[in-house]
């Protein structure tokens, strides 16, 4: 897969994307937004693909929008952020969410604005000790997007989340461990080891199960208790008809590992 402004690379059930504008600190353009949305579409239809890792390169993790680039299409006219979010960066964060496989973004440095956003649509993030966080678009005007008003109280409570929108204070990653918005401080050295031991340890569970937990906690967060269980019900009918149950199963009673498929 060949790309222009981020790294697709397959490996052992594992696929590592890394945005690469690393002068820019991996701040998103349009072609950016599409090659990543892409990325994750290719992702979805690919069987070997069992889990993945987003990170950025250089020192960032992600900027946000490149502002260089959305003051370009403003001066040309006829620039809508209504449009373009609802073109670009909400199917992008759509198309993380809904993807049936699990998604560990790897906190190299800084993720500010839609860059935060980028990190919270992902299932776990593991951060740099350097990374920090931010909701940078107050500082120009602008209001959180690509789902970080959804995100971000669920994750970390209304006021704390009201707090860093309100103001666009930068926050450590060891605040934001404290903060719950994070899985996980490591020091920056060991980024890549834990991330990678994570992934090896998704690439071998039950996909399918994974894939329907995800589906499932999703539909919860906006459901009554009644509705939730009873779509626990339909994707427990799913899980329990794939063939990593089964495996899972006669693993427990032959006690050994189980050796799951992803199927
Ligand atoms: O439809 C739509 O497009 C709406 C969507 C909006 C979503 C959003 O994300 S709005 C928020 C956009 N992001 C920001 O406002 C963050 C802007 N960046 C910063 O505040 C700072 O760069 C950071 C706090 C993230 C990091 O600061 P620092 O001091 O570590 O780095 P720096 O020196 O500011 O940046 C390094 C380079 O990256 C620099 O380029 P240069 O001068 O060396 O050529 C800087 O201009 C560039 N850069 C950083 N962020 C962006 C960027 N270039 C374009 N767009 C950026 N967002």
């Amino acid at each position: 897969m060949s790309f222009e402004t981020i790294l697709y690379a397959v490996g052992n059930n594992i696929l590592t994307i890394t945005l690469n504008r690393p002068d820019k600190l991996n701040a998103m353009t349009p072609l950016l937004l599409s090659e990543l949305k892409e990325a994750f579409q290719q992702a979805d239809a690919d069987p070997t693909v069992r889990v993945v890792i987003l990170t950025g390169a250089g020192r960032g993790f992600c900027a946000g929008a490149d502002l260089a680039a959305a003051s370009e299409l403003m001066m040309k006219g006829g620039f809508s952020y209504e449009e373009n979010l609802n073109a670009t960066y909400n199917p992008l964060i759509l198309t993380m969410q809904r993807l049936q496989k699990p998604i560990i973004a790897a906190v190299n440095g800084v993720a500010a604005g839609a860059g935060m956003s980028l990190a919270l649509a992902c299932d776990i993030r593991i951060a740099a000790e350097s990374a920090s966080f931010l909701q940078a678009f107050v500082k120009i005007g602008l209001i959180p997007d690509s789902g970080s008003t959804w995100m971000l109280p669920r994750l970390i409570g209304m006021t704390k989340a009201l707090e860093l929108m309100l103001t666009g204070q930068k926050v450590t990653a060891a605040e934001a461990l404290t903060l719950g918005m994070i899985n996980q401080v490591v020091l920056d050295a060991a980024l890549v080891s834990t991330v990678q031991n994570m992934a090896q340890q998704f690439a071998a569970a039950p996909t399918k199960a994974i894939g329907l937990i995800k589906q499932a906690m999703s539909f919860a967060m906006t459901s009554t208790l009644e509705a939730a269980m009873k779509n626990e019900a339909a994707l427990q009918g799913i899980a329990g008809k794939s063939a990593d149950h089964l495996e899972g199963i006669a693993a427990f009673f032959e006690k050994r590992p189980a050796a799951f498929r992803g199927e």
